[in-house]
């Protein structure tokens, strides 16, 4: 790779302030903090097996889940580095059952940071790829004290959201609404170097990424629909299944080569209530922003996630995600269906 070639996700993201005069950089700041904590999380994420972060603390997180060290490392960084510098009047982790005032900003600071510090980390102790996963609003209300109204905003509102996958190599990928952008790092030099400019989703899913061991546990609709997918359907080969069980590293692997992922609703014998897990903040939202920049979609088996008006801060909703044709397809089929919701 030539000098002219070398793009530092510092680089790309000035140059994209550049394209707006009014800006004040505080945008720019805020995305740059983010990817500083991006590395840091990635150094002791690549150490964990040799430093005693390994394994789980004993607590459980606001969604009843086991929390591991490297959860709770990667929530305090997140905390601590983003919004340092006053861009940030409110956080919300995945990891803690109430909003993060950010002290001495509440009055100044224009952006909301909602974020899933460690997302699979389930799998950490397996050295199966996990991920960050990140979304920024613009806050809503007038200067003063943080509202409610500031945090529960629609999918379309994000001004920015992305993700950073800790695998064989550390990715960072996000959008600000001018496409999506894939940055390396390179431990080297401790920097994200632009490797994937411009990233589109193809139109249609050559993978279908499900846990098919909850299949009993689906509306007959939806087994109806994976069926078709392990089948194939309208004259179109049967899709390979992919499924690691860690979202972000099932949804970069679909972004980059068409896939769908289904998260539907799961039913408890003879109860009727549909049983989502993937949180709508902190896991839906921000992939749905970063998907429909990359010519996909999102849709939690009705419409667009995009669109949904969020009721409660860790709400969680069925998610069907990835090349635009399939979960299309998905929609119709289920939107007409009868019975249990998706
Ligand atoms: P299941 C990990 O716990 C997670 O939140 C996502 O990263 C992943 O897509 C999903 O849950 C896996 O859930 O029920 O297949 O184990």
């Amino acid at each position: 790779m030539s000098d002219s070639n070398i793009i530092t996700i510092e680089s790309h993201i000035h140059a994209m302030q550049q394209e707006h005069p009014e800006a004040r950089g505080e945008f720019s700041g805020l995305l740059r903090d983010i990817a500083f904590a991006a590395k840091i999380i990635s150094h002791h994420v690549n150490r964990a097996g040799l430093i005693d972060i390994l394994g789980a603390t004993g607590e459980q997180n606001v969604q009843g889940e086991a929390v591991q060290k490297l959860d709770l490392y990667a929530h305090e960084v997140m905390a601590r580095v983003v919004g340092r510098r006053g861009q940030v009047c409110l956080m919300a982790s995945e990891e803690k059952e109430d909003p993060i005032p950010v002290e001495g900003s509440e009055l100044s600071g224009d952006y909301v940071l909602l974020f899933d510090p460690l997302d699979g980390s389930s799998n950490i102790d397996v050295n199966v790829s996990i991920g960050t996963i990140f979304s920024v609003l613009r806050r809503v209300s007038p200067r003063g004290p943080v509202k409610e109204a500031d945090l529960l905003q629609p999918g379309r509102s994000q001004h920015a959201a992305g993700y950073v996958i800790y695998g064989s190599s550390t990715m960072f990928v996000y959008t600000a609404g001018h496409g999506v952008h894939g940055f390396t790092l390179d431990p080297t030099v401790g920097e994200f170097l632009l490797s994937h400019e411009n990233i589109v989703t193809p139109k249609r899913a050559s993978i279908f990424s499900t846990n098919e061991g909850h299949a009993a546990s689906w509306s007959p609709a939806v087994r109806e629909l994976v069926e078709q997918f392990k089948s194939g359907r309208d004259g179109r080969p049967p899709l390979s299944s992919r499924y690691i069980g860690s979202l972000v590293s099932d949804f970069h692997r679909n972004l980059l080569k068409g896939g769908v992922f289904l998260y539907p609703s799961l039913y408890r014998d003879g109860d009727d209530t549909p049983r989502p897990k993937l949180r709508l903040m902190y896991e839906a939202n921000p992939l749905a922003y970063v998907l429909e920049q990359a010519g996909g979609y999102a849709s939690d088996g009705r419409g667009p996630i995009l669109d949904l008006q969020p009721r409660s801060l860790h709400q969680r909703v069925p998610l069907f995600l990835g090349s635009e044709e399939d979960v299309r397809f998905i929609e119709d089929s289920l939107r007409h269906s009868e019975g249990k919701a998706p």
